[in-house]
């Protein structure tokens, strides 16, 4: 079991104040904060090890490129990959899902379909709509029932022979669901399209394994998973890589130059062009690390506890709308209105109450428009919130309720 009172005493971002209140941190899906042992790992890679990798002999350029390099590994372990050649770092979850896109933009033409679904966030659609103009291929969506959930029946008609891609979100940044990966990626592999997932809500917060996902590139953030911002993953199965064009040229990306044209570097090295992100990759390996201690199944149900516990709890608050599938359906997101009050004006009484919480459109304004609504009010948790915080935002969300809805 996660102790979150043991967890928090890691964070120091927790003991500061907000608006003189003690901070209670519900923003988790925007990004996650970073323990001490994250922070340490950074700051000791500029004070002890800082060089350039892979390029020159030297002692401190061979201590990079080894944290650098077995950066790349454990992330391979912590995905179920099975070589460091399958995980490209990037810089976020948006540049992932970008080379693939960029890759598909070249390949796809008139009559190919790209299939996505009406919960995705901008990140995994507007890459999309790019390539479909710049190819002429189609974007079709998968429909959402009312629940929050996919129609997996929808999705399985429109999947035809037509569809080159098919890309899910694994957890919806907005309403929580947790997508079947493995059945959608069973129903495409039929129909012989590719799949990729967007584990940017997902990785940090239940253990993912790619071979069991069945997917073939999943995309994902360190920041959420409280490593450091500026350092993303796109995994793809190694054959697969291979086949993809790189997205940005530049040193590093290459094994041979000459003045007439250039060889491209092996995997993962051939989508990493220029300095990466030493620092970063030093940060997530203490990130993995830190989350291995805890153990994913118990990050998992941590969160499923907590968020059972604060749905309950907003069964007190009167006029309010709780969007998504049930509880078991759903990972550590609530999104809700208090009817009749903008969530831009919830999160500020909130944060006044030095609650922080989400309000708007959550970078999924086509999912908005079907729920009916402008934005909503989000709540999101991680490891290292408690029931108490819990409360807290409940009584801030009864003053809301009091002074908006007289
Ligand atoms: N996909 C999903 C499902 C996300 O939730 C996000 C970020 C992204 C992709 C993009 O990740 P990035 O690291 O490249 O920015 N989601 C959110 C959010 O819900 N609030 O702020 C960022």
């Amino acid at each position: 079991m996660l102790s979150p009172d043991v967890v928090r005493k890691d964070f120091p971002i927790l003991g500061r104040k907000v608006n003189g209140k003690r901070l209670v941190y519900f923003d988790n899906a925007s990004t996650s904060h970073k323990p001490r042992q994250v922070i340490d790992a950074i700051s000791d890679y500029y004070r002890f090890h800082n060089s350039n990798v892979h390029r020159a002999v030297h002692t401190l350029s061979a201590e990079a490129t080894e944290i650098y390099d077995s950066s790349h590994e454990k992330t391979a372990d912590f995905i179920g990959a099975e070589r460091l050649e399958e995980v490209v770092f990037t810089k976020n979850t948006t540049e992932s899902i970008n080379i693939v896109a960029n890759h598909f933009s070249g390949v796809l033409k008139k009559g190919d379909e790209i299939l996505l679904t009406q919960m995705e966030h901008h990140s995994n659609l507007v890459p999309w709509l790019n390539a479909a103009k710049l190819s002429g291929a189609r974007v079709r969506y998968a429909k959402i029932e009312k629940t929050g959930e996919l129609d997996i029946g929808h999705l399985n008609d429109i999947v035809t022979k037509k569809t080159r891609i098919v890309a899910v979100t694994h957890v919806s940044n907005v309403l929580g669901t947790i997508n079947p990966v493995k059945e959608i990626a069973d129903i495409a592999h039929d129909k012989g399209a590719l799949v990729l997932a967007d584990g940017a809500q997902s990785v940090p917060h239940m253990p993912v394994n790619v071979r069991k996902l069945g997917c073939d590139f999943l995309a994902f953030s360190a920041h959420k998973m409280l490593g450091p911002t500026g350092l993303g993953v796109l995994y793809g199965r190694a054959a697969l890589l291979d086949s993809l064009k790189p997205f940005n040229f530049g040193g590093d990306m290459i094994s041979e130059v000459t003045f007439e044209g250039a060889k491209w570097n092996e995997l993962p090295w051939k989508f990493e062009a220029g300095t990466p992100n030493m620092a970063g990759a030093a940060g997530m390996s203490a990130a993995i690390d830190y989350l291995n201690r805890l153990g994913m199944d118990s990050v998992f149900s941590h969160g499923k506890g907590i968020t059972a516990y604060a749905a309950k709890r907003l069964e007190e608050i009167g006029g309010i709308e709780v969007y998504g599938p049930p509880l078991s359906r759903k990972g550590a997101v609530i999104s809700f209105n208090l009817r009749g009050v903008h969530p831009h004006d919830v999160s500020s009484i909130l944060d006044s109450e030095g609650v922080a919480i989400r309000g708007g459109h959550h970078c999924a304004m086509p999912l908005m428009g079907l729920l009916g609504v402008s934005g909503t009010s989000r709540a999101s948790f991680y490891v290292y919130n408690t029931k108490g915080e819990v409360d807290i935002f409940i009584e801030a969300l009864k003053k809301v309720a009091g002074v908006m809805l007289k």
